[in-house]
């Protein structure tokens, strides 16, 4: 019989090799041992990504190899992703998230995502590669709390100003929280652009747009 021990470690494996079949089996292996969706999220498939990232910055991956990974973990995503979300919380607020334009990651944004549901925010996901255009246009149809720009490129890390000058320009600014993230990001590049808040990962995300909404409705009711 497998152990939940040996499951883990295969299920980093197996992402490593963006064997997605085999990552989905196990995945619904681990389930039926009653696993933790958090365990599998954060002591297998996020190292695995890691690693991938690592060995792509070291030549010894390429882009073929980082796309089956990440189809392998999405694909536990989906299966992962009503467990986590499901925690019967009444909505908060309304977060609005895209990656930006030029950007096609969507991984750590999706993952943002789902945690942000389970702690009861309503989610509108714009997608990848959101022009600033189109975060304008969805802030003025959805008046959203919060809005999310996700940027894994450090070139591409840029289109959080473009993004701010676009609400700036339109009125929006004041009406909405900016957070910004994503794995090249850090505090000092959000304070630099001028966001609202950053956060390194999906939880600490949660507990930032928890407390910066708290603040904002505080200063309204004040
Ligand atoms: C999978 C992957 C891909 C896949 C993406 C699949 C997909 N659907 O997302 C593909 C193959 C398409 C890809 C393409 C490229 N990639 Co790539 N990719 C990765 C990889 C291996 C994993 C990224 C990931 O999903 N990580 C898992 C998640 C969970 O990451 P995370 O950072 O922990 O996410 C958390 C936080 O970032 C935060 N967060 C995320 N979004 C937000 C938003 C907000 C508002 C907040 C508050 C927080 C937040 O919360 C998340 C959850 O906890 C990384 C390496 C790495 N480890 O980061 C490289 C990496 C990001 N890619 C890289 C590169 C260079 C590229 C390419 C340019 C390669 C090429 N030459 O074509 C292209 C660019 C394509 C494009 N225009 O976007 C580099 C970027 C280097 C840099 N600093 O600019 C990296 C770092 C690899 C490396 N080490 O060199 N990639």
């Amino acid at each position: 019989m497998t152990t939940p021990e040996e499951i883990l470690q295969r299920l980093y494996d197996e992402t490593l090799l963006g064997n997605a079949p085999e990552v989905l089996d196990l995945t619904h292996q681990a389930l039926a041992l009653e696993m933790e969706p958090q365990t599998l999220l954060f002591d297998a498939l996020i190292p695995s990504l890691e690693e991938v990232g690592a060995r792509f910055e070291r030549g010894d991956f390429f882009v073929p190899e980082m796309l089956i990974a990440g189809r392998a973990m999405a694909g536990a995503m989906e299966v992962l992703r009503p467990l986590l979300a499901d925690t019967g919380v009444q909505t908060i607020g309304k977060f609005l998230m895209g990656t930006v334009k030029g950007d096609v990651h969507d991984i750590g944004k999706n993952l943002v995502n789902i945690m942000l549901e389970g702690a009861g925010f309503e989610v509108i996901d714009l997608g990848v590669q959101v022009a600033p255009e189109k975060f304008v246009e969805k802030i003025i149809e959805h008046q959203p709390d919060i809005v999310g720009f996700s940027a894994f490129l450090t070139t591409t890390m840029p289109m959080f100003k473009a993004n701010l000058n676009a609400l700036q320009k339109a009125g929006l600014r004041d009406q909405v929280i900016v957070m910004v993230g994503g794995a090249p990001v850090t505090q000092e590049y959000a304070d630099a652009v001028g966001a609202d808040g950053y956060a390194p990962d999906a939880s600490a995300t949660v507990k930032r747009a928890k407390d910066l909404l708290q603040k904002k409705r505080a200063l309204v009711t004040a």
